[in-house]
């Protein structure tokens, strides 16, 4: 992908003004020393019929086209600098045309002392930046207490990083390697340590990395540590999964399992889930919890065996479920399910 970058532009911009400004340079001096020269003292006094007389008006010469000429020039220069220059800016702020979609984001938030990165698949880092080479990177600034400034000299990026504000920047790294984030803003005692690794990997590369982050395995144990390998069901569903396009909910059941354990990459939106364990035997009793997803993710998760009672007598499960867990009084939720529970029967 060939992507304009900021620092091409900025480039462009020195180029442009460096080559005109050299070029006026080299007319105006040349066409003064000209002038210099050709009107220099010759040491006689010429009959100079131009010469006014005291009391009488000068009358224009060529002069006036001259000086219209120059202006005129000088006009068309400046005006069309301006114009593209100022497009050039606006590029600059707007960012290249890609697909949004496909565009890397990531929220930068910096603390005393350090730095925490949001990814926009749901993968979170602290001091550790790793990025695609040769895409544009959009980043989203800011700060989780006192004043910071987030930088990377060798790509030429920086933003403010501040509470309550989002400074927005975008970069490109053109080539693979490593670099180093710091703070630009005096924050603290730990400010000249304020450090993250930028890890710049080819593009394909930056695919296996995702994949990795994004890796959850999920392991079932009963209460004496042994795997539970059948009778049950593994529901995910991302908490926020109204918020995205395409539905972040995943059901496993009991012989997608290896041996208790699954290991699951096909999830390629981190964040937090609820993960839901149901038993389809009755043997154990139903598991709700939640995970966060935001990095390689093991999981192990303990089911509790079924009171025997519950078998023979179905209405008093849940009441004995909560009298179990002495959450009666405390916990409406608890209090709703077993109304439900009873009402359902
Ligand atoms: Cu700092």
């Amino acid at each position: 992908m060939e992507v304009q970058t900021r620092v091409d532009v900025f480039e462009d911009i020195f180029l442009v003004f460096l080559g005109l400004g050299t070029l006026v340079g080299v007319v105006v001096i040349a066409y003064t020393l000209y002038n210099a020269y050709k009107y220099r003292d010759s040491g006689e006094v010429d009959d100079d019929e131009d010469l006014p007389t005291l009391g009488e008006l000068p009358t224009g010469g060529k002069g006036g086209k001259k000086l219209f000429l120059s202006f005129g020039l000088s006009a068309i220069i400046v005006i069309s600098l301006v114009i593209w220059t100022y497009g050039m800016l606006l590029y600059v702020e707007d960012g290249p045309d890609n697909n949004p979609e496909d565009a890397i984001e990531m929220e930068i938030e910096g603390w005393a002392f350090g730095w925490d990165f949001y990814y926009d698949n749901g993968i979170e880092t602290t001091n550790d930046m790793v990025i695609p080479a040769d895409e544009p990177i959009w980043i989203e600034v800011t700060s989780t207490d006192v004043w910071h400034t987030f930088g990377i000299s060798d790509l030429r990026v920086k933003a403010d990083s501040i509470p309550g504000e989002y400074d927005d920047t975008w970069f490109v790294a053109e080539e693979p390697g490593e670099h180093v984030a710091e703070c630009f803003e005096l924050c603290g005692v730990g400010h000249s340590d304020m450090d993250a690794d930028v890890t710049v990997l080819p593009p394909e590369e930056y695919e296996e990395w995702v994949d990795e982050q994004l890796t959850l395995t999920i392991t079932l144990e009963d209460e004496n540590e042994e795997r539970v390998t059948d009778g049950f069901e593994v529901a995910l569903e991302h908490q926020e999964n109204d918020e995205f396009d395409e539905d972040l909910s995943f059901t496993y059941a009991d012989d997608e399992f290896e041996n208790g354990s699954i290991t699951i990459d096909e999830i390629e939106q981190g964040g937090p889930y609820d993960v839901t364990i149901s038993s389809t035997d009755d043997e154990f009793d139903d598991v709700e919890d939640s995970i966060d997803f935001t990095g390689p993710t093991d999981e192990t998760f303990t089911l509790e065996l079924s009171d025997g009672e519950d078998d023979n007598d179905e209405d008093e499960e849940t009441d004995d479920d909560t009298d179990d867990e002495e959450t009666d009084d405390e916990s409406t939720d608890d209090e709703e399910q077993s109304d439900d529970g009873g009402d359902d029967e």
